[in-house]
């Protein structure tokens, strides 16, 4: 019997999908909502159709590709019934018109199910590792003095960040590729005084296009018959942000072609190859369209905008990430944040849950949110971080950075009527906190890395749920507080107001997890209460893996790339752990057109800890090297030696604290890319 479904995100709800006997069922159409309800199945920014169902022996997916308006209606006839085999969930779709590709995914195990579903609509782009950091943002930054004083802020409280984001205000009246001349004079300056930092800038650019024979786009766009038609052929016209709109038709090929050159350096004024682009209201957003969106009679062509309405989004987003890559000669890995999104979006960057509320509940919801968007593919996810709407108090605010750190898309956003609230605004404590939880994050920046080159190697989430892992333990199944990173790392943020502790899951018996910052070991299969302070965050590594961090946190991710290495390995109780090393450039295709990377297998077995090529035919050098190995839950060695490639031998320094059962070797020293063994005696 199958009692437990996931997934057609975008809703803010439950990550296990409710039963909608008696209520809405779950609605699919991308809308700019305002200010959305929690624990609602109302439709909301973007759509993914596909359904996973999971039992303890079998997990299978669903995938209804259809990209008009959609419902999806849950009745089991399971409640009260302890047989299994006359128990039924039954799902019926509804969707309003187009056609319909309905694709079954048999798993049998949840990877499985991953794996097919990639080869239907591909993989989470791997996004340059700058991306993984952490980003600041509000609507809006005012103008360039503006910037600078915030980048310094985060220099002067000794906070990294990698992206500092530009919201509407930046614009000529609301006409994105232009700046405001007097808040922006330099565009230009201001980009290099960041690239000197090794910092960076997102833009928005929303798909919406002032109406304004003055203006370049606009004129090109008319002139070239690229906008959305409206019932009688004539331009469809909408009323958003720059006042009368017009909307490119981003489903036609060739309007995505000329999109995407307006991003060339000579094309977009004042633009740098330190800056990204954001594209935020391609629902689309018509304010004064019916449930502030597109008239479904609109055309594109010869479909009516009802059929396609699902997909605008993610054709925006496909022509700007699509646009950055050319600027750059094919050279550079794009990123792009979407807000409307559908089946396929993953391979254009990321997206993020929209406008939510300085609210407890919004902070909690974003990890079910997160967690739905990552089964169907989508791994970079995150939420505003803050809130975006209402002003947070401090204790909210350092809950949601250290929940954030920990989630994939990592951005502070708020809206411009709240009071400023960059990091250090709050008095020094709070800023110790904040700078806390974004040094995890940077430290934790390798694994974020290795992880994200999985999900686009093999279409396996970044963050999971604790059932994708161990699709037997039905006591996994609703869990929705706490959740992995990869296989490795079980993450338990707090997420309530004055919270003494949390009560974590330990799933796997036979298993035991380590407390990653005090290193107690814990026995996997067991509820257990976590007392917490302001400063705790609380995360276990599994026993059995190998986590790779970097630990001298600097300005930006960009200036750790050739910092060293720090390995944390985790001892299963039959004394064994292995994980993965991923390296390359951090910003190029070269690791897949040229092979250029790293990759390596690190496995401790037998006292024996080595490094080896995962891809032989690879080839990459790295100016990084191990400068510590912490190997947890084993016994003082009385020696420890390091064999190099050559097989050259030498003795390498160590201390063993008998509490904690932490060995920690001191500079092996070794080349992060070179095979090496280490023997403890
Ligand atoms: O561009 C302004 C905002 C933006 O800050 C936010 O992140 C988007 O979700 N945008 C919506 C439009 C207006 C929101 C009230």
């Amino acid at each position: 019997m199958v009692e437990h479904l996931y997934g057609i995100p975008e809703h803010a709800d439950t990550l296990k999908l409710k039963n909608t006997d008696g209520s809405d069922p779950y609605r699919l159409y991308n809308l700019d909502v305002f200010q959305y309800e929690l624990h609602n199945p109302m439709a909301l920014y973007g759509s993914v159709p596909v359904l996973i169902s999971h039992c303890t022996e079998r997990t299978m997916g669903i995938f209804w590709l259809n990209a008009a308006e959609t419902w999806v209606d849950i009745s089991s006839n399971t409640a009260g019934k302890d047989s299994s085999e006359d128990a039924q969930t039954d799902v019926r779709w509804i969707s309003e018109s187009g056609i319909i590709d309905v694709f079954i995914m048999l798993g049998p195990k949840p990877t499985d199910v991953f794996t097919q579903y990639a080869s239907l609509t591909g993989t989470q782009s791997f996004p340059p590792l700058s991306a993984l950091a952490y980003h600041q943002c509000r609507w809006n930054y005012n103008d360039q003095e503006d910037v600078k004083a915030v980048d310094q802020g985060f220099d002067e409280h000794d906070i990294p960040y990698d992206f500092i984001w530009l919201d509407i205000e930046h614009t000529d009246g609301k006409r994105y590729f232009t700046w405001d001349s007097s808040k922006f004079p330099q565009p230009k300056d201001m980009l290099q005084g960041l690239m000197d930092k090794r910092r960076k800038l997102v833009a928005i650019v929303d798909p919406h296009i002032k109406v304004d024979s003055g203006y370049k786009i606009h004129n090109e766009i008319r002139s070239k018959n690229f906008y959305v038609k409206n019932k009688d052929g004539g331009d469809y016209e909408g009323w958003c942000w720059p006042g009368n709109s017009g909307y490119p038709d981003f489903t036609n090929p060739e309007m995505r072609a000329w999109w995407s050159s307006m991003f060339a350096y000579d094309q977009y004024e004042g633009s740098m190859e330190n800056q990204y682009i954001w594209n935020d209201m391609n629902e689309p957003s018509v304010f004064n369209g019916p449930e502030v969106t597109m008239h479904k009679d609109a055309l594109h062509g010869v479909w009516e905008h009802r059929d396609v309405h699902n997909l605008y989004g993610l054709y925006v987003q496909k022509a700007t990430a699509d646009g950055l890559i050319q600027r750059s000669g094919g050279v550079e890995r794009p990123f792009v944040l979407t807000r409307a999104f559908f089946a396929g979006s993953q391979r254009y960057g990321a997206v993020w849950t929209g406008d939510n509320a300085a609210e407890w509940g919004h902070l909690k919801i974003s990890i079910p949110m997160c967690l739905s968007l990552g089964l169907v593919g989508i791994s970079f996810c995150g939420a505003d971080v803050g809130g975006f709407f209402k002003h947070p108090s401090a204790e909210l605010l350092v809950r949601w950075y250290q929940a954030g750190a920990y989630q994939p898309f990592f951005r502070a956003h708020a809206h411009l009527d709240t009071p400023r609230r960059e990091p250090w605004l709050f008095g020094p404590e709070i800023t110790a906190l904040i700078r806390e939880a974004v040094r995890q994050r940077y430290a934790l920046l390798p694994n974020w890395y290795q992880l994200f080159y999985n999900a686009h190697r093999t279409g396996q989430p970044v963050m999971r749920p604790l059932w994708v892992e161990y699709p037997e333990d039905v006591t996994t199944f609703s869990i929705e507080d706490e959740y992995l990173l990869g296989k490795d790392l079980l993450v338990h943020p707090v997420t309530d107001e004055g919270s003494m502790g949390v009560t974590a899951y330990l799933p796997g018996k036979g298993e035991v997890w380590y407390d990653v910052h005090t290193f107690q070991k814990h026995d996997g299969s067991q509820s257990l209460f976590i007392p917490v302070t302001m400063s705790s965050i609380p995360v276990f590594q599994r026993g059995g893996s190998i986590i790779c961090r970097k630990e001298r946190i600097r300005r930006s991710s960009s200036c750790m790339e050739n910092d060293p290495y720090t390995l944390y390995v985790a001892l299963s109780l039959q004394g064994f752990a292995d994980g993965e090393l991923y390296i390359d450039d951090f910003h190029t295709f070269n690791f897949e057109k040229e092979k250029q990377f790293i990759h390596r297998h690190l496995s401790f077995s037998a006292n024996t800890l080595s490094s080896r090529n995962l891809a032989p035919d690879s080839h990459f050098s790295t100016g990084s090297w191990i400068e510590k190995i912490v190997i947890i839950g084993g016994s003082r060695p009385s020696s420890v030696t390091l064999r190099n490639a050559d097989g050259i031998e030498s003795a390498v320094e160590f201390d063993f604290d008998s509490v904690t059962t932490v060995l920690t070797l001191r500079k092996p020293g070794v080349n992060a890319g070179a095979d090496w063994t280490v023997l403890l005696r």
